[in-house]
């Protein structure tokens, strides 16, 4: 397990690097976060109806916030939309139940203009429950197939257990760093 500082490290230049963690409540979002920060203390911006948790180092920042539900809030994400760099969207992949919701939230968050040129890394997550969706499951659920003009890629992880957000990190630093 890396950790922010050596996943990212090649990335450390003058400019800002930002990261947003999004996904339906429940999806492991806020575990990612800490094993991504090594269990330091994440800071919770609060806000208007929403909360966001952040964790920056150096020049990185990452921010996390749940989708879906009270759509009065939604005018108020897009304070956080600018510049930002990459999309970390992190499905449940044992709800069957919500997949279709978490895709109507990815569709919906994916036409905004602010985040036309991010990159998408795909979570498959909790794929250590017996029932879990596989990768290629979650691929078909959210439509994957259907974006265009987007740097995507999806990887299965179980955030509990630490297994597979190496790989999955090793990719977006690559990507990040090939379009600095
Ligand atoms: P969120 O921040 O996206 O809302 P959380 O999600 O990180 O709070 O995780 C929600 C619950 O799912 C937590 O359980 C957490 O431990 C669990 N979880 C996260 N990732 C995994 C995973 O990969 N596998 C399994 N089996 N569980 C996971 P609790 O019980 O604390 O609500
Ligand atoms: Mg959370």
């Amino acid at each position: 397990m890396g950790g922010l500082v050596s996943y990212f490290r090649h990335l450390f230049g003058s400019r800002e690097m930002r990261i947003l963690i999004l996904g339906l409540d429940g999806a492991g979002k806020t575990t990612i976060l800490y094993r991504l920060q090594g269990g330091e203390v994440v800071t919770t911006i609060p806000t208007i109806g929403f909360n966001v948790e952040q964790v920056s180092h150096r020049n990185l920042k990452l921010q996390v916030w749940d989708l879906g539900g009270q759509t009065s809030i939604r005018p108020y994400w897009r304070c956080y939309y600018s510049n930002t760099d990459a999309i970390i969207y992190v499905v449940d992949s044992a709800d069957r139940e919500r997949i279709q919701i978490s895709r109507q939230e990815l569709v919906l968050m994916l036409e905004e203009e602010e985040l036309k040129k991010s990159i998408l890394l795909v979570l498959a997550n909790k794929q250590d429950m017996p029932n879990a969706m596989s990768p290629a499951e979650v691929h078909q659920a959210l439509g994957l197939e259907l974006l265009k003009n987007r740097t995507f890629q999806i990887f299965k992880t179980s955030a509990i257990k630490g297994d597979g957000l190496d790989e999955a990190m090793e990719w977006l630093s690559n990507q990040l760093l090939a379009q600095q």
